[in-house]
């Protein structure tokens, strides 16, 4: 085990910069064998750090230093400690310039972070602390600094030669080199930072801003893409549209490029005025990508876009803030997708990722609060609870205040912190200023870690026409926090009639005009609520919309739910009750494998088959049965293979019940006119392939047929792949094994298409044994420097395919860990990722748990095992 653990680094002792950077003057040299930085800091006391500093003291990380120079005067080696990961320059004046020059590796940094190759060409990833990879830095957020970069290489293999903000200088140079120079004329953190240099081409459109400025829209890709980007282009402008519109954000450089790399750890990065995109993220072609990828890249594109604004306008004062600029931006892309599509299976899409992924970060043993207090490896806490918890927080906030006050918040905390970098307190204050609202409470929201847990009893009185409801609410204690206090919360509430109406709720029995839907405020560990004037039994309808991320606690009859599925005025709440009625039974058949199915659930099914349902998109996500994951949050101590067979008769018992209905659905949604992105056109392509898959599981012949038809004459990719999908997860294994090899064939020349055919394997019950994975790492165009790759195969086995990898004699434990001590060398951000699903090991019986806890403890051993993957073990094995 490894003796020096890494420091932690804790919020309380967030200190001022000592030193501020008005100006980065850059110049890169860029060569096959490395790159050479030269690097020009106008520095400058700040003079609200306490104290006088004696030393400037620069972050740096595996960097070759080559000079430094102090106002132009050359400093012998005596004269500053180069201690690696920092450079410390002892008694430096009031106001000075720093020239430093290093040198560094691009060629092989498998990383991903700072500077590095990728297909050829040089391109960044800075956030959060790569800039001290590429040149030392006070690589700190709350240093922002206008930035001058001018970057010089081989003109023939790297023509295109790009940075943040205008190119406002360019030329040729000796031996066939060129260089361009660009000036960012807004001051940044350095985490924005980018750099670009490749043999790419360009795509172009324009936008015209509110204010009537013409903006210059780019994409760049290499020329085998150039077919697509239409999509990016058009969610772009749709995005900068809607950001004028909906917050009055105005786009501020005449450039906004995008260029998209295969080789990257996340999505995509927002670097001022340069984006860098996950070649995944952001390409597309209706016959390359599925209806998933296209709303995907719109989201993206749409959040990277928005940032310049909540990120990069207004950004974080450090690291800790980091919900400030991910929560809030994750809320504004989901309004945006809700705007552009189905706003109610957008929300059920957010939902179901909260509750299945989400709540199990925050009941395992890295849970953490959306601000949290302390880290070692910072790239570990780009967290489900930083985004999308840090989103629910934002969108509970606008519950409260409603949308204009919300937008009025909004206007001030922009227009008060513009330019500033500045805290998530920051962000709630404006709120409270613009709105008169008190938000004290409510910031235990981003304080105290763990799923709050909200249990709703309830009682009539006829006599009285009384129905009473109290809410209790707890929050279950995390590592290092326990004795939790009550939090704020939203609960959105519709009482419903036998008839299905919604009813006035009277909170005083003499209230005329009362709403059929009220936001009731939790701020208690208990709140009791009364409503007059009630007829009769009402049901519930709760936590509409899912109003706040916690976990509901109520006894629903399986009638009442019954009722709500085709009742409740709430969409989301229709599904919800779908899924709590399928849950049930699903988690009957886990204690008493043999007993009945209850129709009931059939019942429901066949009434969304029977085509009289009006939103057929919200009909596509209902047909959905709980995935497997997310009986397993559910479950106190999962059994992953009983969970597998409940759930596979479940659906063998429906499909075979409805196996007319199912072809009916099928036929009645095959369209062959052109493709179209609308939500009517998804839900009919969906359709189709939910009856298609299910008709699959029961290895029904008619099927079989029809989902080779559909892989021969797909004319787009949701149509192929979905019905290579359903064969690949049948038991023909002639036909499985004949489309996954013909469709290989057709599309090996393109990476995003390989993806999803390693991922449609490695997620397959009957395709993607332990075997199948190992070879699948062995095919050619499988490569572990890759992140794509290894997620579409390492990844999705491990978080998808659960019940092969919860095999219960530990080999896909074991192959885990394997496989993650393997790229901790490679690159550690992406090895910390895919250890994830070992670290919940205490939650499982001691059969599996065991083992678990094994094949982490086999990766804690590992000489020279990274701070990132460290601190996720060792979070995960405390105490052992
Ligand atoms: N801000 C980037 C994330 C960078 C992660 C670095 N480890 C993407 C985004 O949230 O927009
Ligand atoms: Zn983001």
């Amino acid at each position: 085990m490894r003796t020096n653990q890494p420091r932690t680094v804790y919020l309380s002792e967030y200190r001022v910069p000592a030193f501020l950077v008005d100006h980065v003057d850059l110049r890169f040299e860029l060569f096959e064998e490395g790159a050479r930085v030269h690097s020009t800091l106008a520095v400058r006391r700040n003079p609200e750090f306490p104290g006088r500093a004696d030393a400037l003291e620069l972050d740096g990380d595996r960097l070759h230093l080559e000079a430094v120079r102090l106002d132009g005067e050359s400093l012998t080696a005596a004269a500053y400690d180069d201690q690696g990961d920092k450079l410390v320059v002892p008694g430096v004046p009031d106001r000075f310039a720093l020239d430093v020059v290093t040198w560094i590796e691009p060629q092989n940094n498998t990383r991903l972070e700072g500077l590095y190759k990728s297909s050829g060409m040089f391109c960044t990833q800075c956030e959060a602390e790569g800039f001290r990879s590429i040149t030392f830095f006070p690589d700190r957020p709350d240093v922002m600094a206008r930035f001058r970069t001018r970057i010089e290489a081989d003109k023939s293999a790297y023509p295109i030669l790009l940075s943040n903000g205008n190119d406002v200088d360019r030329g040729d140079l000796d031996n066939g080199r060129h260089y361009v120079t660009w000036e960012d004329p807004f001051p940044k953190p350095c985490y924005l930072f980018a750099l670009v240099a490749g043999d790419l081409v360009e795509k172009n459109d324009r936008f015209t801003t509110c204010s009537g400025r013409d903006i210059d829209l780019r994409i760049y890709v290499e020329p085998r893409n150039a077919s697509k980007c239409d999509h990016a282009l058009d969610s772009l402008k749709r995005s900068m549209r809607w950001d004028e519109e909906v917050y009055g954000r105005e786009y501020d450089l005449d450039i906004f490029m995008i260029v998209a790399v295969d080789d990257f750890n996340m999505g995509a990065m927002e670097n001022k005025g340069l984006n860098i995109f996950n070649s995944s993220c952001v390409l597309a072609s209706p016959d390359t990508a599925t209806d998933l990828a296209f709303q995907r890249i719109e989201a993206i594109v749409a959040h990277e876009y928005f940032h310049n604004w909540s990120g990069n306008r207004v950004t974080c004062r450090d690291w800790f803030q980091l919900s400030l600029k991910e929560g809030f931006t994750v809320f504004r892309d989901a309004e945006f997708s809700a705007d552009m599509g189905s706003a109610t299976v957008k929300r059920i899409e957010d939902a179901t990722l909260l509750r299945t992924s989400q709540f199990a970060e925050d009941a395992g043993p890295m849970a953490h609060p959306v601000r949290p207090a302390s880290y070692m490896e910072i790239s570990n806490f780009y967290t489900l609870t930083i985004y999308e918890k840090g989103a629910e927080v934002v969108r509970m906030i606008h519950t409260l205040l409603g949308p204009e006050l919300f937008r009025k918040g909004s206007d001030l905390y922009f227009d008060r912190h513009d330019g500033q970098a500045v805290t998530t307190d920051d962000f709630v204050t404006a709120m409270e200023d613009a709105s008169g609202r008190d938000l004290r409470q409510f910031r235990l929201w981003y304080e105290q870690a763990g799923t709050p847990v909200v249990t709703v009893r309830d009682e009539y009185e006829a006599s009285t026409q009384t129905y009473r409801l109290t809410l209790a609410q707890s929050i279950p204690d995390t590592p290092g926090q326990s004795g939790k206090q009550p939090q704020h919360l939203p609960f959105t509430l519709g009482l419903l009639d036998a008839l299905g109406e919604s009813l006035p709720l009277r909170l005083s029995a003499d209230e005329s005009d009362a709403p059929t839907e009220r936001v009731l405020e939790l701020t208690e560990s208990e709140h009791r609520f009364e409503f007059h004037g009630i007829a009769e039994r009402p049901v519930p309808s709760l936590l509409r919309g899912f109003s706040a991320p916690v976990r509901v606690v109520y006894p629903w009859t399986r009638d009442q739910l019954m009722f709500l599925i085709s009742g409740d005025s709430d969409g989301f709440n229709r599904w919800d009750a779908g899924q709590r009625l399928a849950v049930d039974i699903i988690q009957e058949l886990i204690e008493k494998p043999e007993a009945d199915i209850d129709s009931r659930l059939l019942t429901a099914y066949r009434n969304l088959l029977a085509d009289t349902e009006p939103d057929q998109a919200l009909v596509a996500k209902m047909l959905q049965l709980p995935s497997e994951a997310y009986l397993i949050e559910l479950s106190a101590q999962p059994d992953v293979q009983a969970i597998h067979r409940a759930r596979t008769r479940v659906l063998e018992y429906l499909a075979t019940a409805l196996r007319s209905e199912l072809l009916n659905c099928y036929r009645r949604n095959t369209d062959n006119g052109p493709y179209q992105l609308s939500p009517q056109a998804i839900a009919r392509r969906s359709l189709r392939n939910t009856a298609l898959a299910w008709l699959l599981h029961i290895n029904d012949h008619e099927a079989c047929e029809l989902a080779l038809a559909q892989y021969r004459e797909a004319s787009n990719m949701t149509d192929g792949l979905g019905a290579m999908k359903a064969l690949v997860n049948s038991e023909f294994a002639e036909e499985r094994e004949q489309v996954l090899v013909d469709f290989y064939q057709r599309w090996q020349q393109d990476p995003q298409v390989v993806e999803q055919w390693f991922s449609v394997q490695a997620a397959s019950v009957q395709a993607g044994s332990l075997e199948r994975v190992r070879a699948l790492m062995t095919h050619p165009a499988f490569d572990l420097r890759n992140p794509n790759k290894v997620r579409s195969v390492i990844g999705v086995y491990a978080g998808q395919n659960l019940s092969e990898f919860h095999r219960p004699d530990g080999a896909g434990y074991r192959f885990l860990a394997e496989q993650v001590c393997q790229l901790d060398d490679l690159n550690p951000q992406i090895a910390a990722r895919l250890v994830m699903p070992l670290t919940r090991w205490r939650k499982f019986a001691a059969s599996h748990g065991q083992a678990m806890k094994q094949a982490l403890e086999q990766v804690r051993e590992k000489t020279g095992l990274s701070r990132d993957v460290y601190e996720v073990v060792h979070k995960s094995l405390v105490g052992e």
